[in-house]
């Protein structure tokens, strides 16, 4: 398997294993990442982390090598493929962190650019050459790159093809934080800053934010009020009120 997945604490750590090539993603690997986060609701995890093996990649992007001669509508049959495994972040029971650990190319920031957050390593370079490759960011990277650094800057990394450092990423919010030493362990410590708290409030946060950049004002303002009407059914916000009153910290238990 070239897609690790295991469990570390309450955290579920994937790892792209394929080092020989940087970490690219073939068809298969897009299948194996697929299958992996499908796995993740059953592991009793409270987190998603995704790292490349090796300290040189995160992941070098789709595989050039297999993306030649192939008919149109294999083309497009792969990019709806890759879009939709990705997509299965947007709605994962858990936030997922992408660990850039090295390069982060084409496909491979589009992965990134899936998950709810990004932490880089100092050496991380990133980039969408599709450009260069005569192609255009097929799995995500038009849509996603935009509502995280804004329409100018993605443009300009879109249209330049050109690679963007951790300094310059964490900089113009292309990742959260930059991080030393081991990047797991980080990544790990980052999560439970969040994991904390109960899930049912966090998931109900992240569908409102997901949809604040998706529709007008006046119905994102429904969603949240929806969903944060639904927050109050929870056991969870019971508690944390009940807590804060009783001046102790908060049980929360996920329901
Ligand atoms: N695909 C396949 N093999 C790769 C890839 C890749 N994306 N990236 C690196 N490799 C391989 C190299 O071919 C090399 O293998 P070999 O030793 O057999 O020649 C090995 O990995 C090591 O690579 P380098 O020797 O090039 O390592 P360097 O440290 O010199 O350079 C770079 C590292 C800068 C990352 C360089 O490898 C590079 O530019 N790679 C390509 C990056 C890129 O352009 N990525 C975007 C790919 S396109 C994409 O993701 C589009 C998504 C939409 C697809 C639509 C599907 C239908």
């Amino acid at each position: 398997m070239t897609v690790k997945l295991e469990k570390r604490d309450d955290i579920a750590l994937l790892t792209l294993d394929r080092q020989e090539a940087l970490n690219a993603l073939s068809f298969d690997i897009i299948e194996e990442i697929a299958a992996a986060i499908g796995r993740v609701p059953e592991m009793g995890v409270r987190a998603l982390l995704i790292t490349g093996a090796g300290s040189k990649a995160f992941c070098a992007g789709a595989d050039i090598k297999e993306l030649r001669n192939r008919p149109l509508a294999a083309q497009r049959a792969g990019i709806e493929r890759g879009q939709a495994a990705f997509a299965k972040l947007d709605t994962l029971s858990v936030a997922s962190v992408a660990l850039i650990n090295g390069y982060a190319f084409g496909g491979g920031l589009e992965l990134a650019l899936a998950c709810t957050f990004r932490l880089a390593t100092r050496n991380a370079k990133m980039g969408l050459p599709e450009i260069k490759l005569g192609l255009t960011p097929g799995y995500g990277g038009t849509q996603r790159l935009p509502r995280v650094i804004g329409e100018a800057r993605a443009l300009e990394m879109i249209l330049t093809g050109k690679t963007v450092d951790a300094e310059e990423a964490a900089r113009i919010g292309l990742v959260n934080r930059l991080v030393d030493g081991d990047v797991v362990a980080a990544g790990i410590a980052f999560a439970h800053e969040f994991t904390v708290y109960g899930l049912p409030a966090l998931n109900f946060a992240r569908a409102a934010v997901q949809r604040a950049l998706d529709v007008p004002l006046a119905e994102g303002l429904r969603v949240e009020a929806d969903l944060g009407t639904l927050a109050y059914r929870t056991a969870d916000a019971e508690e944390g009120m009940a807590a804060f009153s009783e001046k102790r910290k908060p049980g929360f238990r996920d329901a």
